[in-house]
């Protein structure tokens, strides 16, 4: 019988076959924001964030954010924001090729706080440490839990396992969080045993993994949400027990399945309360074309980077802001897009994907990213300094989050009134310079 054909399911919630998805899936990855749409909402009505974050941090570990929640504004409602803003376009007059010594364009200087601010203060946290070190070492395999069942499930195809990232201040309650699933249809490991080993300061004190304790695949709405996490079913929810809560700094969490030995990776970073961050975009803003990672995942290739692009994120990271990679990618893709940041030299970091089998793209791209943001600043006030992106949709989220025109740059892209075109990556690196280094 063919794989994925309903009678090989085990009659479980966490067992569901999703064609329709994967239908769906087929027209839109790759599309994260506006290639199918045209131009989100603008939301122009959204309060600035960051004259209203310095209230009280909302964030907390039962964040009931819902991504999944249906974007119902409409899309092609005209654009009612200010058409006389200054569109700072960037033209590039350079030729290709690596310069770092570009004289600071003055048109890109970031319209933040942060160039004024004689008073930062430096993160300890800096700079971010790459946690490169060979995986723990394991025994042999164990017996499933469910030989049958969950043999149907590992039998639907590779694993396509992945962490959620974290950035979380000290003090916030510390979660391992990962989702496991098989194949195309991206069906979950329920009632399964995972390792999870902890890389503390991702090696920098210690070289070696420590287990942290072993957790149970969730069946769908087993637990609770936290940190906007929705139990999908094939989720470990862990609490970092308090004699091994996590410092300061950037740790790699490495979750084992035990009955095959298939593993994931989760990055938790713990900030001070001041840190700082630039928010990129990933398909078409880092990668080479708005569909690329669609061809790279049917195709088997690898899609090409823009240029310049991991080396002006580089330079931010260099002064102490931390890298967040915001995609509207699917959720499967995860463990993906680091590996391909990683593989393309982008600085460490943090990434999000969409909690969802599709991904988003459109408005409910743009609301996916605005909620994603506004959860960032709620826990760290006016902490945005740049955002990156390259459609309408990135635009949009990036007004409605408060940050300066100035500030958010489109990669090859007109913005209606809220950003900065930027041409060539490069002219980045001088902007980035010109922040105050965080790392003093
Ligand atoms: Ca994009």
């Amino acid at each position: 019988m063919p794989l994925g054909q309903p009678g090989l399911a085990r009659p479980s919630a966490g067992n569901k076959l999703r064609l329709p998805s994967l239908c769906l899936v087929t027209l839109c990855l790759g599309c994260g924001d506006d290639a199918l749409s045209g131009r989100g909402d603008t939301g122009s009505d959204v309060a600035d964030v960051h004259d209203t974050a310095d209230s009280a941090d909302t964030a907390d570990s039962t964040d009931t954010r819902n991504p999944d929640s249906a974007d119902t504004r409409d899309p092609d409602s005209a654009d009612t924001r200010d058409p006389d803003s200054a569109d700072t376009r960037v033209d590039d007059t350079r030729d290709a090729g690596p310069d770092t010594t570009v004289t600071p364009d003055t048109t890109v200087t970031p319209d933040t706080t942060e160039t004024s601010d004689t008073e930062v203060q430096s993160d300890p946290t800096c700079p971010p440490a790459t946690c490169a070190a060979a995986p723990p070492a394991l025994g042999a395999v164990s017996d499933w839990r469910h030989p049958v069942g969950t043999g149907f499930v590992t039998l639907q195809g590779s694993a396509r396992h992945r962490g959620r990232d974290l950035y979380l201040r000290e003090g916030d309650a510390q979660w391992a969080l990962a989702k496991f699933a098989y194949g195309p249809f991206d069906d979950d490991l329920v009632d399964e045993d995972i390792d999870i080993y902890l890389l503390r300061d991702c090696g920098s004190t210690s070289p070696t993994w420590e287990l942290l304790g072993t957790a149970t695949t969730t069946d769908d709405g087993d637990h609770g949400t936290v940190e906007g996490i929705a139990d999908s079913g094939g989720w470990v929810y862990f609490p970092i027990p308090g004699d091994k809560t996590l410092g300061l700094g950037r740790h790699r969490l490495r979750f084992v399945v035990r009955g095959d030995h298939s593993q994931t990776d989760q990055f938790i970073e713990v900030l001070p309360a001041d840190a700082r961050f630039v928010v990129s975009d990933v398909d078409g803003t880092q990668t080479e074309t708005e569909t690329a990672e669609f061809t790279a995942v049917f195709f088997g290739t690898d899609p090409a980077a823009q240029p310049h692009g991991a080396e002006a994120l580089s330079a931010f990271a260099a002064r102490g802001y931390h890298i967040f990679y915001l995609t509207a990618r699917p959720e499967w893709l995860a463990a993906r897009t680091h590996e391909w940041l990683d593989a393309h030299g982008y600085p460490p970091g943090l990434v999000h994907t969409t909690l969802t089998f599709t991904g988003s793209f459109g408005g409910s791209a743009e609301t996916f990213k605005t909620d994603e943001m506004n959860a960032l600043l709620a826990r760290f006030p006016g902490s945005i300094v740049v955002g990156i992106g390259n459609t309408a949709s990135d635009e949009a989220a990036y007004h409605n989050v408060g940050l300066p025109s100035g500030s958010a740059y489109l990669y090859q892209f007109d913005p209606a009134s809220a950003g900065t075109r930027v041409d060539d990556y490069a002219r980045l690196v001088p902007v980035a310079r010109a922040l105050p280094n965080r790392c003093d």
